[in-house]
């Protein structure tokens, strides 16, 4: 399969796969050449996984993987009757060998550092990324760095960096601040970048798509948390390939959800800008998608517009409800950043066809924030050691 990584502003094209950004500052994609693609996997919904996608990946060496992929669809019916919805389904990227949907993309940029003969990989995080890339490189014996915004990390995505062997280093500012530390010291170090500004990152990430349409066919719409930008501008891809090379005749429309304190795609699109006004101090509960800056803006602002989607903010309570609601009616265990899809979703029901068939993208584990847990349900209740105890506070 040809590919080349084109300039998604100036349209120059690159043979060197070593780079993240034009020298005119726009965005690289990685554009495949589809008369060169041989599609050799079906649409039946079997063996779901990211590499039965590999004649879409462009990757050249035996893949960095640990099975990411192949994440439970759930119809979610009681949520959806509540919103007098028909056709309502959660794909919980939760479930993936890190517990979140980066690994879609960690297996292939991994993968891709080593094709370049990498020996150390970087990312600034909010938690999931450097969680990720900690599992990836301890697979594939690279040295990892990990940039955070101290005490603004859940714990247990700080757990994960700390115990696969990643060198992880908390900065007294946000991730936003990490981001752009991160992206000199790597280029001084040779560190090989893996935040959403990496091109191949987002290949990997695009198979979020294939399998949605692989299960359950194109649905209308899409929806799912935005922070850096780099899923949606990704899953968008994914649904663009399939249309260039025939596999599919329309795209879901996109539907951006941010939290209120970190909302600048949400601000652009009501706006109708192509740009962002960056937010300086992002806050939310939601610490995943706590992104003032989104490198993916334009990608992203772009994959709303041409699939005629929309961008939503959502309030800390809202979330935190919606976070409750998947966890008690559903049964389905998200991180708080996840469950802003959910509360989107909550929002914009009134505008939705009621058969509509929706798929709301969960992108990180219940598990990754314990803390956030606990202090919204508070903590266990506390008995003596005796039935009689047990019976009254039952
Ligand atoms: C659970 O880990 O940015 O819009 O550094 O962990 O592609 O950035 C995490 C992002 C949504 C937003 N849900 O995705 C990081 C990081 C969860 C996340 C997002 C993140 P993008």
């Amino acid at each position: 399969m040809d590919y080349v990584l084109k300039c998604i502003e100036c349209g120059r094209e690159f043979e060197n796969e070593d780079i993240y950004i034009c020298d005119c500052g726009g965005l690289l994609e990685a554009v495949i050449n589809p008369d060169t693609v041989e599609i050799d996997f079906k649409f039946d919904g079997n063996n779901l996984k990211v590499w039965k996608y590999r004649c879409l990946l462009p990757v050249k060496i035996k893949p960095v993987s640990l099975q990411e992929g192949g994440t439970a669809l759930y119809k979610v019916d009681k949520i959806a009757k509540e919103l007098e919805l028909n056709n309502v389904y959660v794909k919980h990227e939760g479930l993936n060998p890190s517990g979140s949907f980066k690994d879609r993309g960690m297996t292939v940029g991994v993968t891709k550092a080593i094709e370049l003969g990498k020996k150390a990989i970087a990312c600034a995080s909010t938690g999931n990324t450097a969680a990720s890339m900690a599992m990836y490189g301890a697979r594939g014996n690279l040295k990892t760095y990990v940039l955070l915004p101290a005490g603004k990390v859940a714990l247990g995505k700080v757990a994960q960096a700390l115990m696969h062997g990643a060198k992880v280093i908390g900065i007294k500012g946000n991730f936003d601040e990490a981001l752009s530390i991160v992206r000199e010291v790597s280029q001084k170090e040779n560190f090989y970048l893996l935040n959403s500004v990496n091109p191949f990152r987002l290949e990997g990430q695009k198979t979020i798509a294939y399998e949605v349409v692989d299960e359950i066919g194109v649905p209308d719409r899409l929806i799912l948390p935005v922070g850096n930008a780099g899923n949606i501008s990704a899953i968008y891809k994914g649904f663009r390939e399939l249309k260039e090379f025939g596999l599919i005749d329309k795209i879901p429309k996109m539907t951006g959800i941010q939290a209120t304190g970190a909302n600048p795609i949400y601000k652009a699109v009501i706006d109708n800008r192509e740009d962002i006004e960056p937010v300086v101090k992002p806050e939310t509960i939601a610490t995943a998608i706590r992104i003032g800056n989104p490198v993916n803006a334009r990608k992203a602002i772009r994959a709303i517009y041409e699939s005629g989607g929309i961008a939503v903010e959502v309030t800390d309570d809202e979330i935190i409800k919606a976070q409750k609601d998947l966890a008690a009616k559903e049964g389905i265990g998200v991180e708080p950043a996840s469950a802003a899809s959910i509360a989107g979703l909550r929002k914009i029901a009134d505008e939705i066809d009621k058969d509509e068939k929706v798929v709301c993208i969960t992108t990180g584990n219940l598990l990754k924030d314990p803390e956030a847990v606990i202090s919204v349900c508070g903590e266990p209740i506390e008995a003596e050691a005796d039935i009689v105890s047990v019976l009254e506070v039952l």
